[in-house]
């Protein structure tokens, strides 16, 4: 491609694309290869990921509704008057509504999405279900620094990040975000967080490699938005999907492995793979209380309770923040 035809290419793109389609080819030529799991979420990787979250063998959804149906009540108890609830990447609000049920003591919530529609979608229904609730979604990357809204100003807070969505960060970042999180939320706040806790082997592999075959859907589908969005050329039957526990790193790895030698075009370049080459799509670090505690206590959190399911597969922490 010419300079022109791609400067040209490029003005067609979006801003969101753009960063997308950078990503990609900076992760393609990586070695190894590598692609970010933020890009599983388009409309089909999200209703894919719904289902991931109903599989018999997916337990981590389960698991952490059934500690915050269960300890609700405890959570409460650990909820200053009039509170602020801030919510770290949102999305579906299940999981808040059922601290907003237990605490009427939260009468502000703060979603925070960088996906608008979803977003204000969530707010109007929750406005509509707790009327006396101030609901003032903010739409930001919520790893990054963000505006409070005013009303949060006077209030206490509760920063709130279930779903062990902090998994996905390796762990430099992990620690990275609670500190970002402590400065946001400032002193005296409380943090509610989910993560998944190391166990055996068969049981998270299971997890990740599903028998129905959702979560290969689900990985693959990475591939297919890149076809559409990137103009790629990638074959997806001469993928497939791979997911193993690395028990000394601790962490679930997702990759695409290539079925064959091969070169794929995307976004005007061009990428080989051996065969059997993978590109790395997914971390999900599992820690254990102690490991979890020892970061927190490094990054300006202290724990302060601990909840988890009847066989221990998944663990609610509350952290609190001094000045
Ligand atoms: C959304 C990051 C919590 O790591 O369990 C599920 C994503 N990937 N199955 C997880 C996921 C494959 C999920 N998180």
């Amino acid at each position: 491609m010419t300079m022109h035809a791609q400067t040209a290419h490029r003005h067609a793109l979006d801003f969101a694309d753009a960063a997308f389609a950078h990503d990609v080819v900076a992760g393609l030529s990586g070695k190894p290869k590598r692609l970010s799991p933020k890009y599983f979420y388009d409309e089909t990787g999200s209703q894919l990921f719904e289902q991931i979250t109903q599989l018999p063998e997916y337990y981590p959804t389960r698991c952490e509704l059934s500690i915050l149906q269960r300890h609700a009540a405890d959570i409460a108890r650990l909820i200053p008057a009039d509170a602020a609830m801030i919510e770290f990447g949102s999305g579906s609000t299940r999981k808040a509504r059922m601290l907003l049920e237990a605490a009427p003591a939260i009468t502000a919530y703060v979603p925070v999405d960088i996906s608008s529609e979803m977003l204000m979608q969530e707010a109007r229904e929750l406005k509509r279900d707790f009327p006396r609730l101030a609901v003032c979604p903010v739409e930001a990357d919520f790893t990054g620094p963000f505006r409070l809204p005013r009303a949060v100003a006077s209030r206490p807070r509760l920063g709130f990040f279930p779903g062990s969505t902090i998994g996905n960060f390796e762990p430099h970042d992990a620690a990275a975000f609670l500190r970002h999180a402590a400065s946001m939320l400032g002193g005296g706040s409380t943090l509610i967080i989910g993560i998944d806790l190391v166990k055996d082997a068969k049981v998270l592999n299971a997890a990740y490699d599903d028998a129905a075959g959702v979560t290969a859907r689900f990985n693959l589908n990475l591939l297919a938005r890149i076809n559409r969005e990137l103009n790629a050329s990638f074959d997806l039957e001469s993928f497939s999907h791979q997911a193993f526990y690395n028990t000394e790193r601790r962490r679930i790895e997702m990759h695409l492995a290539s079925c064959k030698r091969q070169r794929v075009r995307v976004a005007g370049r061009s990428f080989d793979f051996r065969a059997g080459e993978t590109i790395h799509t997914e971390n999900s670090y599992k820690y254990t209380r102690e490991s979890f505690g020892a970061m927190a206590r490094g990054s300006g959190w202290t724990p302060v309770a601990a909840w988890s399911d009847l066989q221990g597969y998944f663990s609610v922490q509350a952290l609190a923040h001094q000045d």
